[in-house]
């Protein structure tokens, strides 16, 4: 198996603007992946030279190279599509499909005041996972390519006849489930000592959702923000700890009074990411278990190690030892990558998903293999061990609409009570993707 730290590493590493675990890569056969598989496998190396990541950091010191926000930025994600656009021939099978789902808006309504509609998408191609569980269980048809696991867990467990090791639970969680780990993703998951995107700007941030609900505003304190002409060093200083605070909004200080300041709500609808359970060093270039980091809250570790089971050899457990959580807003895209950073890739990633429908892209070893595309919905587990780590996969979609979005269930369970959790779910998603590193 292809290690990542065989690959040369750039600057890019040492920043953490980016999730550990995943990267952008080029085309690039490796030789080790040859005699491995006997076919070409595309190997992961960063393609970020230390001069764009500076621009990175400086125009967008939150965005991975592999995450895209918003409805039109397009190009750049995997250095395709930099400078001039490449043609449809020139594509891989993967950016075609990613391009084909993306959101994009209709134009013709850019200059009325109507609200812009997004174009429409062809989506008889996309798998259903949960109209196939319908017929499954009324009649156990299934459609060509398709299985069943039969594996006796408690709820059917499809898998693809070309893609082994990629396996799909739908709608493992129940809504509450659902709902607790929505609001565990949004208030306690986000939490110093984990790390989130904005580290790399603020220092860690305690409290912001209860912030964002209270309107609080993130102010900087003392002196000025330092200058970034130093790619690394001012992050998580001791003052970049101390800088910032959230202050009631009525008490900072109007403009052109020094201090820096952005609301709460802003900084939670730029949460992209957060990471539980071992913390990644990027100056080290490794999961680093001496970062301070509290273990995989237990309830989570319990959900991980129970739904991994259908991929594990008998008398084996999963060792949930990190996590990842991507929060998505309409238009965010998350690019072909692959998660390279775990010792043994026989164990599986366990991938939950909340909030607003998604598309999720499955290619295979080549970014020239078509992906298959399927609908993720709340509460559906995706794993993926074995071969199907090796493969590419991402997120070109996701879907806020009132009709396609599919969270009427979570509405009902979140209305009143919970109005906040509500607002933000309804318009976003959420991954919790769940893994061992050793
Ligand atoms: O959001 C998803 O469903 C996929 C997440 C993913 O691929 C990752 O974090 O590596």
């Amino acid at each position: 198996m292809l290690k990542s730290s065989q690959h040369r590493r750039t600057k890019r590493a040492s920043v953490e603007t980016s999730p550990p675990h995943q990267r952008s890569a080029t085309r690039n056969v490796s030789p080790v992946a040859l005699a491995d598989h006997r076919r070409p496998v595309e190997t992961r190396r960063e393609t970020l030279s230390s001069a764009s990541l500076c621009a990175c950091l400086l125009l967008l010191p939150s965005d991975p190279p592999f995450r895209s926000r918003g409805a039109h930025r397009d190009g750049g994600m995997y250095g395709e599509g930099k400078g001039r656009e490449p043609s449809d021939l020139e594509r891989t099978a993967f950016r075609k499909a990613e391009k084909k789902y993306k959101l994009y808006y209709d134009d013709s309504f850019k200059s009325s005041k109507k609200k812009k509609q997004p174009k429409p998408v062809d989506l008889s191609e996309v798998l259903d996972f949960k109209a196939i569980l319908g017929s499954f269980r009324r009649n156990g048809a299934l459609p060509p390519g398709v299985a069943a696991l039969s594996s006796g867990f408690d709820c059917p467990v499809f898998c693809l006849d070309n893609r082994p090791g990629f396996y799909f639970i739908p709608g493992a969680l129940s809504i509450e489930e659902q709902c607790h780990w929505i609001r565990e993703s949004l208030t306690s998951f986000p939490q110093p000592p984990n790390r989130t995107n904005h580290n790399a700007i603020y220092g860690p941030i305690h409290g912001l959702f209860a912030a964002a609900t209270e309107r609080k505003v993130l102010v900087e304190e003392g002196s000025p923000v330092a200058s970034l002409g130093s790619e690394f060093d001012c992050f998580e200083s001791e003052e970049s700890v101390q800088r910032w605070k959230f202050s009631e909004e009525n008490s900072v200080p109007s403009r052109g009074h020094g201090g820096k300041s952005i609301s709460a709500s802003v900084l939670l609808r730029k949460l992209r990411w957060s990471t539980l359970g071992l913390q990644f060093d990027w100056s080290k270039r490794n999961y680093d278990v001496s970062l301070p980091h509290n273990k995989i809250p237990d309830a989570l570790c319990q959900l991980a190690k129970r739904m991994a089971a259908p991929t594990m050899p008998k008398g084996k457990e999963f060792k949930p030892e990190a996590a990842i959580v991507n929060y998505f807003g309409s238009g965010d895209t998350l690019g072909g990558h692959l998660d390279d950073m775990e010792a043994d890739w026989s164990k599986p990633i366990v991938s939950m998903s909340l909030g607003c429908k998604a598309i999720f892209l499955l290619g295979g070893k080549s970014r020239d293999d078509a992906p298959v595309a399927m609908f993720l919905r709340s509460g559906d587990i995706v794993l993926m061990a074995g071969e199907a780590r090796e493969c590419f996969h991402g997120v070109p979609r996701i879907f806020t609409d009132k009709e396609n979005a599919e969270i009427d269930p979570l509405e009902s369970h979140f209305w009143h009570k919970d109005d906040h959790f509500l607002d933000y779910i309804k318009s976003s998603r959420i991954n919790i993707n769940i893994r061992q590193v050793f």
